[in-house]
């Protein structure tokens, strides 16, 4: 992508998503109409749709040729990522946005033929906007955020997972899960995949997993992670692929393979 009009491209996607940040904390006390998608648990409110219907729509506006991956469904049912791609979820971490009011962001990657161009994550509530253009660096507000500690030890790091790694489940078998989390510093669970994303790229955390994430909830993440010299892999440690769920292993390139590791012992 030539670099003058990714970087349009990146003003209008950052204005848009400050601007859809503004229109959530003007409404954030209302009341919120609250259903449910796959599960009880799965939460989608009027808000979700509100922001993505205002995000596909300027995109439509500005770039009627341009693919749009949504969650909520108003972007386009794609097969292929051929062409400028955006993917995008209006709100991460839904349930937070109704039980916390806050510790939400809105994910907005774009995608120039497959290859991440740009990726923004916005913390709605702190104010604090996470962007990165791909080969120039990883940005917290103004603040250039710095390469992953090169020195990290496994037995020091801190991961970020959600809450089905301590439940009884198909895909890991949890007593390899236990060794995992015994053998590293600590665990933490945010309930933003998104915001798990910039915070390993932030340094915070140093690797985040998931078995299950849709290509809104990682296309951002990988962008500004990747400025840092991080990495993310299903976890297998195979290649992503933006057109279908994917697991997930996002981190520091110093415990990937250890991760992995256990991983391994852990699926069945
Ligand atoms: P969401 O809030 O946009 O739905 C919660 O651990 C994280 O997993 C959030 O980033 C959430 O995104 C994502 N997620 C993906 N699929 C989900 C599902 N079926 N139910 C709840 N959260 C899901
Ligand atoms: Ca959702
Ligand atoms: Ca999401
Ligand atoms: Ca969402």
């Amino acid at each position: 992508m030539i670099d003058d009009k990714r970087n349009s491209i990146y003003l209008n996607a950052r204005a848009w998503v400050l601007e859809a940040g503004q229109q959530i904390r003007n409404q954030i006390n209302e009341p919120r109409i609250i259903g449910t998608k796959s599960n009880p648990n799965d939460l989608v409110t009027e808000m979700d749709k509100q922001i993505e219907a205002f995000l596909v729509g300027k995109i439509k506006e500005t770039y009627p040729e341009h693919c749009i991956i949504g969650e909520e469904g108003y972007g386009d049912e794609l097969t292929s990522l051929e062409g400028t791609v955006w993917i995008i979820d209006p709100i991460d971490g839904t349930m937070n946005f109704v039980h916390q009011r806050k510790n939400f962001a809105i994910s907005v990657g774009v995608f120039q033929d497959g290859v991440g161009e740009i990726g923004l994550i916005y913390d709605v509530m702190s104010d604090v906007l996470y962007h990165a253009k791909r080969s120039e660096g990883a940005y917290k507000n103004e603040e250039k955020l710095s390469a992953l500690n090169e020195d990290l030890k496994f037995e020091e790091s801190l991961l970020g997972m959600n809450h089905y790694f301590l439940c009884q489940n198909r895909m890991v078998d949890e007593g390899v899960m236990q060794q995992l989390i015994r053998a590293v510093r600590g665990s933490r669970t945010y309930g933003s995949a998104a915001l798990e994303f910039a915070y390993v790229a932030e340094g915070i955390i140093d690797g985040y997993l998931s078995m299950r994430l849709a290509p809104w909830d990682i296309a951002a993440g990988i962008v500004i992670v990747n400025e840092v010299g991080g990495i993310s892999t299903n976890l297998d440690g195979k290649p992503l692929n933006l057109l279908e769920i994917n697991s997930l292993l996002t981190c520091n390139p110093q415990i990937q393979e250890q991760l992995l590791t256990y991983i391994k012992k852990g699926r069945k």
